[in-house]
Order: structure tokens, then sequence, then C-alpha cells
């Protein structure tokens, strides 16, 4: 934490200008070493900017630079902070970078963030939404991310946690009480607010599964028997020619996956090997890789042509996720088909609105994001989930009287878990785990 931390934030390869960001306590006298007009930087106030050259350790001109200054507390890490901005040529962007790192160390996968959040400037759900922005694929996995980094998740939480905290002193309070004559507490006011927060804490977790798709991806497997027109509605779906398309049953054999967004959700596609019975060692091995890919989708578009040949033994168990779709409508005339069905031509373009509609409908993804806390990330929602339990174990307890101290313990027990979400007590293996999956230079 107390050393100087300096490495490229702009992705490698040529650009217009380069930026290295040099953070920590000394950081602005470390770079004036290498800077003239020297002084002109070490008394430039925070959030200023700084024009000037670059030398290395003998005094050489390496580039013309731009310097943003910040000034601790106010910057992205809370410490004394440079970016610099250089000529984007990816060899003297490395010439400044190994000039700095005679005097500092190369930061570690998302050592900026890391420190902003050991420095208090964010809660740890905050740091995660930070890398979660950069990785988003759709627009409203962006949006769930701004709106976790702006803290409404964090600051939701924390006002759970704090009348957690409050039922909580209350309990100790009965049990201070209980011994010497004083007014006893309101039980049934008690009961009340823990009521109130297990339900905000439900409301919560009730979102977060969808939320977590609107993170993760929501998984579409395209299934059905060979022919039925699933590699062309995948092409469609994309927009693109991804997957090859033939008249003959069995072009596809091993799965194709891709991403691509549908009205701002993020899905990641699956076209697979028809369903049937075949000899060939290859075609037997791509349809077991389709049951596999089908057990793992949150979604199967079940293609058909002609009659609707069912579901199947060998599908029983993925009814609830199956939208059956019949296919080639601008060929094969269809009779009023089933609510949950979708009739499609995928040459025509028809059917594809309806399609998306329903695929959006039956994964109940959150509709509202904008300015309002959300769930996207398992290791909260796991988290979530044990406070919801220790909170019903707190309701159980008060109900049958089983003490103040009991009440209190899940009450604690309640409030840690919340606590490992804003990471006020993380574990190291916790912070590696989560800031290793960062790029280095945020
Ligand atoms: N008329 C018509 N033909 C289609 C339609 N969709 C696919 N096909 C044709 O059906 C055949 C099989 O399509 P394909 O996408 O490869 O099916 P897959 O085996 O299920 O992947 C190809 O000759 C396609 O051109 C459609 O909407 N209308
Ligand atoms: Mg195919």
């Amino acid at each position: 934490m107390n050393d100087i931390i300096c490495a490229r934030i702009t992705a490698p390869g040529r650009s217009a200008i380069a930026v290295i960001r040099i953070s920590g306590k000394g950081a602005i006298e470390l770079v004036s070493e290498f800077f003239s007009p020297r002084q002109k930087l070490l008394k430039a106030p925070g959030n200023s900017i700084v024009y000037g050259n670059f030398h290395d350790d003998s005094g050489r001109i390496i580039d013309e630079v731009l310097l943003s200054v910040f000034r601790a507390p106010h910057s992205y890490t809370a410490e004394d902070t440079i970016e610099l901005s250089c000529h984007g040529n990816p060899a003297l962007a490395e010439r400044i970078l190994s000039t700095l790192l005679t005097k500092a160390r190369l930061a570690n996968p998302g050592e900026y963030t890391l420190r902003a959040y050991l420095n208090g400037r964010m809660d740890l759900s905050q740091a995660e939404a930070v890398n979660d922005l950069i990785t988003a694929e759709s627009s409203k996995a962006e949006t769930a991310a701004l709106m976790q980094i702006k803290g409404y998740l964090g600051r939701h939480l924390s006002n759970i946690l704090e009348r957690i905290r409050d039922a909580r002193l209350r309990c100790e309070l009965a049990i201070d009480f209980a011994d010497q004559d004083l007014p006893q507490i309101d039980l049934d006011d008690l009961k009340r607010r823990i009521q109130q927060i297990l339900k905000d804490a439900k409301d919560l977790y009730a979102e977060g599964s969808g939320g977590i798709k609107l993170r993760e991806g929501v998984k579409i497997c395209l299934a059905g028997a060979p022919n039925t027109g699933k590699s062309s509605l995948f092409n469609a779906l994309l927009k693109q020619n991804r997957a090859i398309v033939t008249p003959h049953p069995g072009t596809t054999r091993d799965y194709l996956e891709e991403s691509f967004s549908l009205n701002g959700y993020p899905i990641v596609l699956w076209d697979t090997a028809g369903l049937r019975d075949s000899e060939d060692s290859i075609e037997q091995e791509g349809i077991a890789r389709s049951y596999s890919l089908m057990r793992k989708a949150d979604l199967i578009l079940l293609l058909y042509e002609g009659e609707y040949p069912g579901i199947g033994d060998e599908l029983s168990n993925f009814v609830d996720k199956i939208i059956p779709v019949a296919s080639k409508a601008d060929i094969i005339s269809y009779p009023a088909l089933p609510e949950d069905h979708v009739k499609i031509s995928v040459k025509l373009k028809d059917g594809l609105v309806d399609l998306s509609e329903k695929i959006l409908q039956r994964l109940s993804l959150p509709t509202q994001i904008i300015d309002r806390p959300l769930i996207t990330n398992s290791r909260h929602l796991a988290a979530l989930h044990r406070s919801i339990t220790s909170l019903q174990d707190a309701l159980t307890a008060l109900d049958m009287n089983a003490g103040f101290e009991i009440i209190a313990f899940e009450l604690i027990t309640a409030a840690s878990a919340l606590e490992e979400i804003l990471g006020v007590l993380p574990t190291d293996e916790l912070l590696n785990k989560i800031f290793s999956e960062f790029c280095i230079g945020k």
C-alpha cells in the first residue's frame, strides 16, 4: 500500500495518445524528477494539467507530455496521482514506463481500484462493478454496473445493515434489562422491524437471478431435429452469416457459440447439432453436446417444422425452459398454434420480433435498472441468501421466546453476511480473487 505504482492504463497498440498512471504517496515528486519545468509540476494544484517534457535519467527528452495532477484524497485511488499522456507510440510509452519503473513498481491487476477501496473511496460492491462496467457486453449490463458504481446497492445494503444493528441493540438492551427492574422492550415493535428488514432483503433477492443474467448473459440454446432451421435462426438473431446453412440434414455437428445483445440484454446463443438417431460417431458426439448445452441453458428454443413432435422423454427435464418454435412458416401452413409456441419464417424475417418478446417475457429479467439497487453477482446473491436465512431464524426465535441472546446472535450473523458484500472485513483470499480478474491499469 505504501509504494508508488505505475502502469499504462490505455490499451496497447498505436493510438493518438497513451496514458500512464502513477499513484502513491510521493508520486508527484517522483514524476518531477523526469519532468521539466519541474517546479511547475511540484506547485501544481490538484485537478490541474501541466504541459512539459519527459526526460530520462540523463536528461535526454523522450516525449512532450501532458500531466493530469490529482492530489490526495481527490483522485481515483485517494492518493497523489498523475496521469501522464504521451504520444501513442507503444515503444515510446514503454520507454517512459521503464524510466518510471526505476523508481516505482508496476501495478498489479486491479491494484488502483483495490487502493480506492482500501482507502475508503468505494465499498467492495462498487469496486467489483468497475470491472463489470469495463467488461459489460450490452447496454443494460452497462447501466446495471454503472448504478452499482454509483453506490445504489451499497447504500441500500448499508441502510438494511443499520436497521439490523438497531434491532440487535434493542435485543441487547432487553438482555441488560432482564435482571433489573426496568421497562421491558416492545416485542411487537421488534418483530415488525425484523419483518420489514426481511421483506426488503427478500425483495432485493427476488430480482437477483435476473440481475445475474444481466451481468453474465442469458444462455439460449437452439435445438430440434436436423434441418428445422436452427442455423438459419442462429444467423438471423446474430444478424451475420456465422453458421453454415445447407439443405442437408446433419450439417451442424459441433456446436457454435456467439454473444449478442437482445433489446439491450446480453445473450449467449448456442447453435447445436440436430437431435436424431445417428450411426455416425461424430454426429453422436455432437448430439451428446447438444444435450449438455440444453442442461446449461436458461432457455431452449425447440424448432420444428410441420407437426409439433412434442417434448419426448429426453427433453422432459427441460420442459420449463422450452419455447417451441414452428419454423419455415413461408412454406408450411400452420394451424392455430398453442399460446406458448412462436411461428417464424427466417426467410421472410417474420415472427422474429414475437420471438424476442417471448424470450424476454420468459426470463423475467429486471426492467427497471436505473437509479435503484440490483444484485448482479452470484457472490452477492449467495451472501444475501445467508442473511435472509438468519433473519428468518431470528424471527422464529422471537416467536418461540427463545431468548434475546439467540435473536441477537442471528441478527449478527445476518449483518456479517451483508458486510461481506460491502467488504467490511474481507479476507485476503477474497480480495485476491476479485481483483485478479481486473486488467493491469484499472
Ligand atoms: N423456406 C424456408 N426455408 C428455410 C427457412 N429456414 C431455414 N430454411 C432452409 O432449411 C434448410 C435447413 O436449414 P438450417 O438452418 O441449416 O437447419 P438446421 O439443420 O436446423 O441448422 C436450409 O436449406 C435453409 O435454407 C425458412 O424460414 N423458410
Ligand atoms: Mg445447423
